[in-house]
């Protein structure tokens, strides 16, 4: 670990009086606009907000000082500088030394006080001379980051002050999540989404204090994961998508470098493999795997639940245990998902077999188990996870095993699913979904019988059959997928659609700079922002 540099080691004590005094020798402080905290257009609401008033003015002058043992708070620090940096053109040095030091700074800071609620929890006290976040965790401290740069207005004003300042109003923001896991999912087998697309989507998400992104890598249509130990998944499983395009995957270095950009975000990647069923690229590259004697061709259309692997056959279990290891090195979360869900040609014993010794292979390299509802038909660990997107039932058995479970109920929370009868892209087997049903449910008590104790949390997943690039994507996630951050973030008592509508309104700002092509959808109340698609192109 680096030393800490000699302005910072006495603590933060130190660190606020030298700040107080550069204040005395430099400016007056500067009169804003009255402000209100409390009216912000924060996304997901946080739990506690009060106003005071009066605003402290960001300027060329601001620092970022950290303060924490963990270098990563010093990370937590430039990430926020950068951002800052995209959105106003300032350049806050990051732990200056004491001449460099301005007179309004921002000071991330590690507090170890027992209380915290969580290792996401963040307190942010914003007054005239110093915005102050804490928090136990570089990861809390992250999640406030999201914050503040929610609060950071888009274009400066005018005040005395020969420079632009850009006001964020004063008062005291307590946080923390109400669930631990709050995600989506995005299908790279059915359509193929480079490296760069899902960097766009995790930045975009993380901006939403969202933490878990789910990568379905496998399904009939393409298996999109190198694994070195069985190379022609592919080579050849990887060679084609829907629609017969050319497909893609992922090399183990790809997946990689997702997994460090995600984690930098503090977010997971949880990797899914899915089987019994939808497997067709996977026994195309190996026929062995699916114990028909047949070798399937690639499969380039959108059916659902024709594939199945054999079972009965131990080289099967060779082949998932390799898998589950390859991909379990490169996974730092403690998740595995199996996927699943639609083995309809598979025997419903067969189908519980299977489920019941892959999840002893996860469990041998350390993950958690997470599969689609229809494997709590099974006899499983209390530690496995089940994702509810369809069965009651299946929910049901998975509470009666002590499972916990992740609520995407299709009718709620599935993003490929269409607007209206307008929608471009999309489906609409489970439902329409307009930007107030996604929003407008109770995710703590939808499932019936499904304690709020046992849920882990909130994912809505983005299935790509009738989408191929990022600006359909797009089209499909936002703005939906920021309502689901709400969802799993806010308690139920803080939620409220006609005050989360005029917030989302307003994040079109933030989604025209990031050049995110969003459904404009008619029931918000767009802002108009300053900018557009030509000039973010041009710069
Ligand atoms: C159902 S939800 C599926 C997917 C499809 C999706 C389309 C689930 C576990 N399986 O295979 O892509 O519907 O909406």
């Amino acid at each position: 670990m680096r030393n800490p540099k000699p302005f910072r080691a006495p603590g933060i004590l130190l660190t606020l009086l030298l700040a107080f005094s550069c204040q005395q020798e430099k400016k007056a402080p500067i009169a804003f606009a009255p402000t209100d905290l409390a009216a912000e257009a924060l996304i997901p609401k946080p739990l506690e907000v009060s106003s005071s008033g009066g605003a402290f003015g960001l300027d060329q002058y601001s620092a970022i000082f950290s303060q924490g043992e963990a270098p990563a708070f010093e990370a937590v620090a430039t990430f926020l500088s950068e951002k800052i940096g995209e959105k106003t053109g300032l350049h806050l040095q990051v732990n200056p030394t004491e001449d460099a030091a301005g007179d309004r700074n921002i000071f991330i800071m590690e507090d170890k006080d027992p209380s915290w609620a969580g290792q996401e929890a963040y307190r942010l006290k914003i007054s005239p001379d110093s915005v102050l976040l804490s928090a136990a965790t570089p990861e809390g401290a992250f999640r406030g980051i999201q914050t503040l740069r929610q609060l950071i207005p888009d274009v400066s004003v005018d005040t005395l002050a020969p420079q632009p300042l850009w006001p964020l109003a004063a008062g005291m923001i307590q946080d923390q999540p109400q669930f631990a896991y709050r995600g989506s999912m995005l299908d790279v087998a059915r359509h193929f989404f480079s490296v760069e697309d899902v960097k766009k989507y995790i930045d975009l998400l993380a901006y939403y204090k969202i933490n878990v992104l789910h990568l379905h890598l496998t399904d009939d249509q393409g298996w999109r994961i190198e694994i070195k130990s069985w190379p022609k998944l592919t080579e050849i499983g990887g060679s084609t998508e829907v629609g017969g395009e050319s497909g893609g995957f992922y090399t183990q270095e790809d997946y990689k470098e997702l997994v460090d950009y995600a984690s930098q975000r503090y977010m997971t990647i949880v990797p899914e493999v899915d089987m019994p069923g939808h497997t067709n690229a996977a026994s195309a590259s190996y026929p062995f795997l699916n114990g028909n004697g047949k070798t399937p061709t690639l499969y380039e259309g959108t059916r659902v639940g024709f594939s199945t692997f054999d079972t009965r056959k131990d080289t099967v279990y060779a082949f998932v245990d390799d898998v589950v290891r390859e991909i379990s090195g490169l996974s730092p979360g403690p998740y595995f998902h199996i996927g699943g869900d639609e083995s309809h040609v598979t025997k419903k014993d067969d189908y519980r077999y299977f489920v019941n010794r892959v999840e002893k292979i996860v469990r041998k390299y350390g993950k958690r188990m997470i599969g689609w509802d229809e494997v709590a038909t099974a006899d499983l660990d209390s530690s496995s996870i089940a994702q509810f997107w369809a069965s009651e039932e299946n929910a049901q058995k998975a509470i009666e095993k002590g499972m916990q479970v992740i609520l995407s109920p299709a009718k709620k929370a599935y993003l490929d699913m269409q607007y209206d009868t307008l929608s471009r892209h999309g489906l609409h087997w489970a439902a329409y979904i307009p930007v107030d049903t996604a929003y407008v449910w109770t995710p703590e008590n939808y499932a019936q019988g499904v304690p709020k104790e046992l849920i882990l949390g909130v994912e809505a997943p983005l299935w790509s059959e009738t989408i191929s690039n990022i600006g359909e994507l797009e089209y499909l996630a936002f703005p939906r997928v920021i309502g689901y951050s709400e969802l799993s973030w806010t308690p139920e008592d803080k939620r409220d659609w006609e005050d989360y509508k005029v917030r989302l309104g307003k994040q079109a700002p933030f989604l025209d700079r990031m050049n995110v092509k969003y459904y404009p959808s008619e029931l918000i109340d767009w802002e108009k922002s300053k900018y557009t698609y030509e000039t973010i192109q041009k710069d």
